[in-house]
């Protein structure tokens, strides 16, 4: 592959290790810590992880060395959206691996979930690592979003594992995956298998954090790369001061990602879809709340401005929400009887008369061009996609007609014009930070050490991520701790806790404090 110059440069670039890190392997000691338990539903989780369930938390400190250093056979999964970083955690696996044992194999599974199902694979070699260390992007064996989660699923899994050899499974994932990590390592263990599972953190979304987990990879790159083009359009707004931009960020579910773009650029308005889910929000007083903001900056006569979406801002609204888990229930319950309708029209005519009143009074203001992308697109679980509905696009036409009524009654006197833009790909697969590039190539090292050192069923961590890399401290956190009890499609499940913006946390309490 020819390089760029950009590339060539940032290929030289170092990545940082805790200072533990760095010591040589002799020196490294696992320290295991008191036992966990999970975050709630400890019972019922219990139960489902008999052989994984209460693991003591782990770190590495410099010491007597614990890791092994015999030749070791390691499969990689990247799962899932891509998140800036990805590499640099196979390039930290891979320069751990070759560290103890030259002998050691690094082999990845093509596609994401489904290449160790269909046993599809590339040996991870020094000149693959080389070609693709401090890049973005998952294409050195590229990502997929099948779960393994069926019996069939984990027997080939197994199977798979045996006939390579696989010695353990890093699985580089979000909170799904990672809670299919936790299944699997359970799996192997109750079928007598020695193949250990460690889990990486990654999603953009920053929804896996905890106590223990600070931040998911990719964010703090996605966000930046987010702001960068914010700033720009703030910039552009205010230069021709004539449009107002609504910006949909990507977030499948939480606002980590708009909240952390209002705090960097400063928007005139950004929508925080759990603050609106909590003051339990109707669709017409999100608008109102817009459609305020937007005459209060005219009477100023200022008629433009920019706007941050979250991208799950829909299901947030209560009213939105219970009618999208009503249309997905429907359409997936009378599927046949759904297929014979054809036009958006008879579509909407056989719908509304299954819904419960007010889902149809909530489904009838929707634009045409958002009903039509509630009913059509469907993930392969039969939920709605909320990347591709056009959240952004219904927000400016509702507020458009509620200034246009504003206006009628003499309460607005200004100009509405505005453009609408999704940031979301865009920043998935930009080069990672520095600090993702540290932090990722840490996180892979980790991966390597607690594979070294005979765990399984744990989460690569690494702390105290406010501070230079150098005062970072390296260790794993056993999945099941971050474990609970939820509602998955009819059927209770145990996940690992999906982080929301807290409405009682600093960022978001700074970001209220200073938004009007
Ligand atoms: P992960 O949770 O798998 O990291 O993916 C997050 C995400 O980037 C969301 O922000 C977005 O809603 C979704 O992926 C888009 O999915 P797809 O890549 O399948 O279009």
């Amino acid at each position: 592959m020819k390089l760029s110059p950009l590339q060539i440069e940032r290929k030289k670039y170092e990545p940082k290790l805790p200072r533990a890190l760095k010591a040589p392997l002799d020196s490294l000691m696992l320290e295991l810590g008191d036992k966990t338990e999970a975050v709630a539903d400890r019972e019922e989780v219990r139960e489902l992880f008999p052989n994984t369930y209460g693991k003591p938390l782990a770190r590495f400190l410099e010491g007597t060395g614990t890791a092994s250093k015999k030749p070791l056979t390691v499969g990689v999964i990247l799962s899932g959206g891509q998140a800036p970083g990805g590499h640099n955690v196979i390039a930290g696996l891979f320069d751990g691996l070759k560290k103890a044992n030259a002998e050691s194999r690094l082999i990845g599974f093509l596609g994401g979930p489904s290449g160790i199902l269909e046993n599809k694979t590339r040996d991870i070699t020094t000149e693959v690592v080389d070609e693709y260390r401090n890049t973005g992007g998952f294409d050195m064996i590229a990502s997929g979003r099948t779960k393994i989660e069926t019996d069939e699923q984990f027997a080939r899994s197994l199977e798979v594992c045996n006939e390579i050899g696989i010695d353990a499974l890093v699985v580089i994932g979000g909170d799904d995956s990672n809670t299919n990590a936790a299944l699997l390592a359970e799996y192997f263990i109750a079928r007598g298998s020695a193949t250990q599972v460690i889990g990486v953190p990654k999603t953009i979304d920053g929804d896996l954090k905890n106590e223990y987990i600070e931040s998911s990879f990719g964010f703090d790159t996605a966000t930046r790369t987010y702001a960068e083009l914010i700033g720009n359009i703030e910039r552009d707004a205010t230069s021709a001061k004539k449009y107002w931009h609504f910006i949909k960020l990507m977030g499948r579910s939480a606002s980590h990602i708009a909240l952390e773009c209002a705090l960097l650029t400063q928007p005139n308005i950004c929508l925080i879809s759990e603050e609106v889910a909590d003051d339990e929000m109707t669709l017409a007083q999100v608008v109102d709340s817009v459609a305020n903001a937007i005459a209060a900056r005219a009477k100023l006569g200022k008629n433009f401005g920019v706007a941050l979406i979250p991208e799950g801002l829909i299901e947030f609204i209560p009213e939105v929400g219970a009618l999208i888990t009503e249309l997905n229930t429907i359409i997936a319950r009378d599927a046949a009887e759904f297929s014979q309708f054809t036009s958006l029209e008879d579509q909407s005519e056989w719908i509304v008369k299954k819904l419960d009143a007010n889902s149809a009074e909530v489904f009838s203001t929707l634009p045409r061009d958002i009903k039509s992308q509630l009913l059509l697109d469907r993930d392969p679980h039969g939920n709605v996609q909320v990347s591709r509905i056009e959240t952004e696009k219904l927000v400016i036409e509702m507020v458009e007609d509620r200034l246009a009524q504003m206006k009628a009654a003499g309460e607005y006197t200004g100009k509405f014009s505005a453009l609408a833009h999704f940031f979301g790909y865009e920043g998935r697969c930009a080069f990672p930070s520095n600090f993702d590039a540290d932090y990722c190539y840490s996180l892979g090292f980790t991966a390597f050490l607690l594979i070294a050192n005979g765990l399984t069923g744990y989460l690569s961590s690494i702390r105290n991520l406010a501070h230079s890399a150098d005062k970072w401290t390296a260790g794993g956190v056993p999945l099941t701790m971050m474990m609970n009890m939820e509602q998955r499609h009819g059927h209770k499940k145990p996940v690992i806790r999906k982080a929301l913006v807290e409405l009682d946390g600093t960022p978001f309490k700074t970001f209220a404090a200073a938004r009007a």
